[in-house]
């Protein structure tokens, strides 16, 4: 065989197995919820799949406890089912539940949550600081695996927790109000791509394709030389 048409093979394998290593680049998209995400949601209890925006595939589902999501000019929070409460934000017993699921394969790194009117100041009743608990559970998990309490003392500039989390389809991100007179909930940015993709079961199979192709180039080289 040629040593120019050896060199072709080699370089169409490594095109070939580059892509399926998952060497992909990532993508950042952001749920805006004083945006598109929060004028989808307003008004609505249960479960209701968001569209990532860029990545039709990847459906981000929401839900509402003890109240209705809310959107206003001011921010977007929860209206709770009795009255009294502050409209657009997340107070007194109210969280919301957010789950991420794939129908390709692609996933979810959880870059960060920005709030706003999440004060030092003591407010509320009993009057307190305000606080937030932003917790992870698999699926069919009872019990978080994983939790971040948050304080306008513990939040980086623009209210926002970085989490830097890779989430599994089928995990869920709960947002709970524990203390203060409540918060809005402004966006989340995630970062979405292939490397993050990890099925139920852990298998990674991107090693096997590779190692396919390179038996498929090998006996290519074999039947030619044979010729
Ligand atoms: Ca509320
Ligand atoms: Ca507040």
């Amino acid at each position: 065989m040629p040593a120019t048409r050896t060199n072709l093979l080699i370089i169409a394998f490594l095109v070939i197995a580059s892509t399926q290593l998952g060497v992909a680049s990532a993508t950042l998209l952001d749920l805006e919820f004083e945006g598109a995400a929060g004028a989808q949601l307003d008004g609505l209890t249960s479960a209701v799949d968001l569209p990532v925006p860029g990545d039709p595939t990847l459906l981000w589902s929401a839900e509402a406890f003890t109240g209705t999501f809310n959107q206003t000019s001011s921010g977007f929070g929860i209206n709770a089912f009795a009255s009294g409460d502050d409209t657009d934000a997340l107070d007194v017993l109210e969280s919301a539940l957010f789950s991420m699921s794939t129908t390709t394969a692609v996933g979810v790194k959880l870059i960060n949550l920005e709030f706003d009117r999440v004060t030092s100041s003591p407010t509320g009743s009993p009057p307190a600081p305000d606080e937030g608990l932003v917790e992870f559970f698999k699926a069919g998990e009872v019990t978080a695996h994983e939790s971040h309490s948050f304080t306008n003392a513990t939040l980086g500039s623009f209210n926002r927790l970085t989490l830097d989390k890779v989430m599994l389809p089928g995990e869920s991100m709960k947002i709970s109000h524990v203390a203060g007179n409540g918060f809005g909930l402004e966006f989340v940015r995630l970062d979405v791509g292939a490397e993050y993709y990890n099925p139920p079961g852990g298998a990674v199979p991107e090693p096997a394709a590779a190692m396919l192709l390179l038996l498929g180039c090998v006996g290519l080289l074999g039947i030619r030389r044979r010729r």
